[in-house]
């Protein structure tokens, strides 16, 4: 995965010609371009497919199962293209395993902390130990929120130098500098682009932002 701007695209837009408009005005500014089940659901899984063609794409299905089911949809998101696949951690070591396994050197990311405001019921407390077994399964990085910076920090000390991406900036209230400037590699930005007037501009000014803070 590229990392010139430092933002993932979270392409959630469900009209197909939108979508792919918006990946026209932006997709030379961003990193990597993140697929959720909204575009998946009303397009189809070729959107896979469609978008691998103009730029790495993250499968954001939080696949939670046994490694035997773990392992089926990671194949089949590979296949279509796909060159990383984001996976929840609470289902344990062995399915967290098989999806590394299934993966066969593409990026596995693993939910640590959620970004929204339920996601301090649960998984904040469980986010250092998320973290830790992303480390030992041979992850290639976690996900980490956006919306609460100082957590990004923390969980930078528990996963050393797996990449971080970090959702929540934006619509979430989250700011793309201080998730960065707390150790993010890379935010993930979704109606903040895809939903402003001028998807280009709203991505341009991220940018800006991020690359403000370089070499402080
Ligand atoms: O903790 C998470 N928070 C989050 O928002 C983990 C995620 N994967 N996401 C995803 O990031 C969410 O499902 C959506 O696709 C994107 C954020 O979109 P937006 O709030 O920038 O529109």
């Amino acid at each position: 995965m590229r990392k010139n701007s430092r933002i993932v695209l979270a392409l959630d837009e469900t009209d197909e010609k939108k979508a792919l408009r918006v990946v026209d005005e932006v997709g030379d500014l961003v990193d990597a371009i993140k697929i959720n089940w909204p575009l998946v659901l009303s397009s189809g899984p070729e959107m896979i497919t469609e978008l691998a063609r103009r730029s790495p794409v993250i499968c954001d299905f939080k696949v939670a199962d046994i490694p035997n089911t773990v392992r089926l949809i990671a194949e089949q998101a590979f296949r279509r293209g796909a060159s990383g696949l984001i996976v929840h951690a609470f289902t344990g070591s062995d399915s967290l395993k098989a999806a590394v396994q299934a993966a066969d050197g593409k990026d596995i990311f693993v939910v640590t902390e959620m970004s929204h405001p339920g996601g301090q019921e649960f998984t904040a407390s469980l986010a250092e130990r998320f973290a830790a077994m992303a480390v030992e399964s041979g992850a290639r990085g976690v996900i980490a929120p956006a919306t609460r910076p100082e957590r990004i920090a923390r969980i930078r000390q528990a996963v050393g130098d797996l990449l971080i991406l970090s959702p929540g900036v934006g619509a979430q209230g989250g700011s793309a500098s201080a998730a960065i400037a707390n150790g993010a590699d890379h935010v993930i930005v979704g109606r903040a682009i895809y939903g402003a007037e001028q998807p280009r501009e709203a991505a341009e000014s991220i940018a800006r932002e991020i690359a403000s803070l370089r070499g402080c």
